[in-house]
């Protein structure tokens, strides 16, 4: 009892303090014309996809059909305990994750996290009925779900070439594992609130450098022609791109010139991925000029230590700079954010929460922004006054709006989150 009432009180103080140094931060932001109490909703209502091969290292539930994780371009490292070996972990791991993280948020899961009752289905036999739990548990946490083909950890994709391949057999084992994938997207589509994403993203490539590049893009373009040839209400299909991958360090089929073009073309959603570009080439720049051209943006959040290493996505420079772009062009309704990393060298629920929040973050720091000011600066041609409002605003108390943010929506405060990630640890991933 006594231990209780003492925690009591220190939340409480913990929530004055937080209070007070809010008080003070509104006044700062109101000095630059900014509404804290806005931005705080505005952060807020942005859903933020997470993504479920986070909780497994992208290993998911097939085992029969599987040729084991890090097949096929994608490859988790570390050997953290606490792995979620099945669906209900995955989803008790997820519902506490959701817990401390503020905001919006959607899940975001693969193809092979169906599940099959121990039967083994073929990946171009999938139906909306292997992903019933998943539909279920999305209703009753109110958590829409958005979906992805899985053309990876398969021994059809062993070559390194899946809807590119130039056996005609294999290339149609892929076109309608593509269309099966559409036919689930459709039905979480129609099981929540809005359409699902659908994103497509393939590892085909050449490790070394080949003497055909065109055949496979050809070949490719034309088995997209096909995947999408069925118009299916309920999703939005989305394209990504890649720079280079393990196994495709030469040669990307799908690379971003492929899937720019084709998107244009076909009116889909381009996926850009923080990862997916040279190390010194960030996406933020990408956004205005894509935007007049596809319909919309899908974007991946993850964080390349000097490759495309999918390294848990913080609040850096790359990730504010891309937030600040999506609130100056108010383009929330044509991008959809999502998480893309897969760390398996630390807690992988404190791996969610760190990329999430840190999303959210800079989804706030970004609508705290003083734009207006910045805009009137720039429009009289006073660039050293523009300057001089980035810099300050770069010291803007953001945390003391943050800690709000989190009360608000009833999230931990602070680094109040780790201790509650150390206990679950204890009392659940360790237990595994
Ligand atoms: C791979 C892509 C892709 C995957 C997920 C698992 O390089 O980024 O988005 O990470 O589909
Ligand atoms: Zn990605």
């Amino acid at each position: 009892m006594k231990e209780k009432e003492t925690e009591e009180i220190k939340r409480n103080g913990k929530r004055e303090r937080v209070e007070r140094a809010y008080e003070l931060a509104r006044e700062a932001y109101r000095d630059f014309g900014v509404a804290t109490e806005e931005a705080i909703r505005a952060a807020l209502e942005i859903p933020v996809s997470i993504q479920c091969w986070q909780g497994d290292d992208v290993t998911g539930f097939e085992e029969a059909e599987a040729s084991g994780p890090g097949r096929g371009g994608i490859l988790a490292t570390g050997s953290y305990p606490g792995r979620a070996r099945n669906g209900d972990e995955l989803r008790k791991d997820a519902e506490f994750a959701f817990s401390l993280i503020p905001g919006a948020k959607r899940f975001n899961l693969h193809s092979f996290y169906a599940e099959t009752k121990g039967r083994t289905v073929r990946r171009d036999e999938l139906e909306p009925e292997h992903f019933e739990i998943w539909m279920a548990w999305s209703r009753k946490n109110r958590i829409p779900l958005d979906f992805n083909p899985s053309f990876f950890s398969h021994p059809l994709a062993e070559s390194g070439y899946t809807l590119s391949h130039r056996d005609p057999e294999i290339r149609r084992f892929w076109i309608r594992h593509a269309i099966a994938a559409r036919r689930v997207a459709a039905a979480f589509g129609a099981n929540q609130d809005g359409p699902a994403m659908n994103n497509l993203w393939i590892p085909d490539g050449s490790k070394d450098a080949p003497a055909d590049r065109l055949g496979p893009r050809r070949r490719l373009r034309d088995a997209l022609d096909e995947v999408y040839a069925v118009p299916l209400a309920g999703l939005t299909d989305a394209l990504e791109s890649k720079l280079f991958g393990i196994g495709s360090e030469s040669y990307v089929v799908g690379s971003h010139e492929f899937y720019l073009g084709y998107a244009g073309a076909k009116q889909l959603y381009l996926c850009l991925d923080t990862g997916h570009f040279h190390p010194t080439e960030t996406i933020a720049d990408k956004i205005s000029a894509a935007l007049l051209f596809v319909p919309g943006l899908l974007l991946h959040f993850s964080r390349g230590v000097r490759w495309d290493s999918d390294h848990v996505a913080i609040h850096s420079d790359d990730q504010r700079d891309i937030c600040r772009e999506i609130v100056r062009q108010k383009a929330f309704g044509q991008v959809r954010l999502a998480l893309d990393f897969f760390d398996a060298s630390i807690n992988r629920v404190a791996a969610w929460t760190i990329g999430a929040r840190s999303l959210r973050k800079s989804l706030l720091e970004a609508f705290l922004e003083p734009t207006r000011l910045l805009l009137e600066a720039e429009n009289a041609g006073r660039y050293h006054e523009r300057l001089g409002l980035m810099e300050i605003s770069k010291t803007l108390p953001l945390s003391a709006v943050w800690d709000k943010l989190c009360l608000d929506a009833a999230a931990p405060v602070g680094s109040d989150w780790i201790a509650q990630v150390n206990t679950y640890e204890e009392t659940e991933l360790l237990k595994r």
